[in-house]
């Protein structure tokens, strides 16, 4: 038997999913979560992160490592797994996020301690205590800078896949070096998230993968290397700070003898980590054309496997199957949808009654921009409400959901020129009644998976690809998904012709909408 672990380190959870893979055998054999907030409550947490002032927005890695911690001993207590079989490890988390280390942690991380938690053995190696995550709006003048000096925004597009972004790595890098030079003098190392948290995984330094890697505005999109013009408009000496890259799929170490003697656990493969979406893309077997996956997350993406990037798509990452992704991500997602379900007082069956009983909310639509927004770029955060105030309940909702998927429609044009099918994943995609507006919406089949977290189902297939691979017996891309991301019939959700024509007329004014009011400030 051979089993696979994958690990998702999102914006307000850690999840494990080990899948059994043999013969014909395919099934996931253990998923679990680890919330931050309620399981982690002394890092002081609100999902997942801690906010600042001037759009800075954080979150204290050592508590990603206390979550591996706990999560790989609860792994390991699982009665029901033989763990000797676990051939190979792989991981995702959010992205664009960077974690900070001075010169001592190669050695720290080397000798640990395998009586004692990881957490407290980590304080000596953080050249910075907090990490920016990809919530993080205070770098817009260092994206200016970055963008002067490479020759404007649709240059830096073309090199790196993304115009320079405020929650892109490297704006986040060139803030930390002017603000704080000591801190970065004394910083040898910047990993993203993804990629620090693979090094405690294999008790070495690890690498960045092209996928995640391309979230930095700091990678050559084409070659997948690392830019050197890119890296010195962002900070003095950065080449030397960052880790390789190296493809997706090259199994770099085992895992580290701390975990092995802490937990029992076997000397497992470890295949470089990538961004949730990249996972994602492979969680949700996204390997055919006209094909996109919404993700409705803390974040919402949209996205879709390309071979050739699209100039119109806001981001283009390199996939983990070595093509590339076309992206759209939206700031305002769950955070918003659970704000407004709270706001009204309402449980998910409540949301569901409203969305289901007068789709199109009799023409009224709001701009759900309840925080700043990222597609489009908003920098003054507020609701735009037309023709309805906020007393009413039942408008509220269905426009705050309505506009969130007219929203993903409108911009999936970008990533994807036709759309035949779309697969919805994320917590909210349990959600039936969400899942029938997207599909009204966009006009086409939506399913949802079985496994509700495709970044660390995505983490887990790409464990087993890369082990097969490094075993000389390779697996193809389609092999690798199948049995575990075929939408299941049950699960799949049809658009209603007349609803479909409606939204077509509210989609596009909704596009107006936007494009009227996006340099505005909120007037209600
Ligand atoms: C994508 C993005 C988010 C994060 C959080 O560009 O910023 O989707 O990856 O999950």
């Amino acid at each position: 038997m051979g089993l696979y672990l994958g690990l998702d380190c999102s914006t307000q959870s850690l999840t494990a999913i080990v899948v059994e893979i043999e013969g014909h055998t395919r099934r996931v054999v253990f998923n679990r979560s680890l919330n931050f907030d309620r399981d982690f409550p002394e890092y002081g947490t609100t999902g997942g992160v801690i906010s600042g002032a001037d759009g800075e927005v954080q979150a204290p890695p050592a508590m990603w490592a206390d979550a591996l911690d706990r999560m790989l001993g609860e792994l390991a207590q699982s009665a029901d797994l033989d763990l000797d079989d676990l051939r190979a490890i792989s991981g995702s988390a959010q992205q664009h996020g960077s974690v900070y280390l001075n010169a001592r942690a190669p050695s720290v991380w080397g000798a640990l301690d395998p009586s004692a938690h990881l957490a407290p053995q980590l304080a000596p190696i953080f050249s910075r205590p907090r990490s920016p995550v990809w919530l993080d709006a205070s770098t817009a003048q260092q994206c200016r800078e970055i963008e002067d000096a490479l020759g404007g925004a649709d240059r830096v597009a073309t090199l790196t896949g993304s115009p320079a972004c405020e929650r892109f790595t490297g704006p986040q890098i060139r803030r930390f070096a002017i603000e704080q030079p000591g801190a970065y003098a004394e910083t040898a190392r910047v990993h993203l998230v993804s990629s620090f948290l693979a090094s405690l995984v294999a008790g070495r330094d690890a690498p960045i993968d092209p996928g995640d890697g391309s979230g930095m505005n700091l990678m050559n999109l084409r070659n997948a290397t690392w830019s050197p013009e890119a890296l010195d408009a962002t900070a003095p000496d950065l080449a030397a700070r960052l880790p390789p890259i190296v493809p997706s799929w090259e199994i770099f170490g085992t895992l580290s003898p701390y975990w092995q003697k802490r937990y029992a656990l076997p000397a497992a493969a470890i295949v470089p980590w990538t961004g949730d979406n990249p996972s994602s893309l492979i969680g949700t077997g996204i390997i055919h054309d006209r094909v996109a996956a919404v993700s409705l997350g803390t974040s919402d993406t949209v996205f879709a496997l390309t071979t050739t990037p699209a100039a119109s798509s806001s981001h283009v990452f390199r996939s983990p199957t070595g093509d590339f992704m076309n992206l759209v991500c939206f700031r305002n997602g769950s955070l918003a949808r659970e704000w407004v379900r709270m706001e009204y007082g309402k449980d998910w069956d409540a949301v569901a009654a409203i969305l289901e009983s007068s789709p199109g909310n009799d023409g009224w639509l709001m701009l759900p921009w309840l925080e700043i927004e990222s597609t489009p770029r908003i920098a003054h955060a507020g609701l735009r409400r037309f023709g309805f105030d906020r007393g009413d309940a039942a408008r509220n909702i269905r426009g705050l959901i309505e506009g969130q998927m007219m929203a993903i429609a409108n911009h999936a044009a970008a990533v994807s020129g036709t759309i035949d099918r779309v697969i919805a994943t994320g917590g909210a995609a349990v959600n039936r009644a969400i899942l029938q507006v997207m599909a009204n919406v966009f006009g086409v089949d939506v399913y949802r998976l079985d496994v509700e977290n495709s970044a660390a189902l995505g983490a887990a297939l790409r464990a087993y690809h890369a082990d097969r691979l490094a075993a000389g017996e390779p697996v193809s891309w389609k092999t690798v998904v199948s049995g575990f991301t075929e939408p299941q019939p049950g699960h799949r959700v049809w658009p209603n012709p007349k609803l479909v024509a409606m939204y077509a007329d509210l989609r596009r004014d909704y596009a107006i909408l936007e494009t009227l009011h996006k340099d505005r400030a909120p007037i209600c």
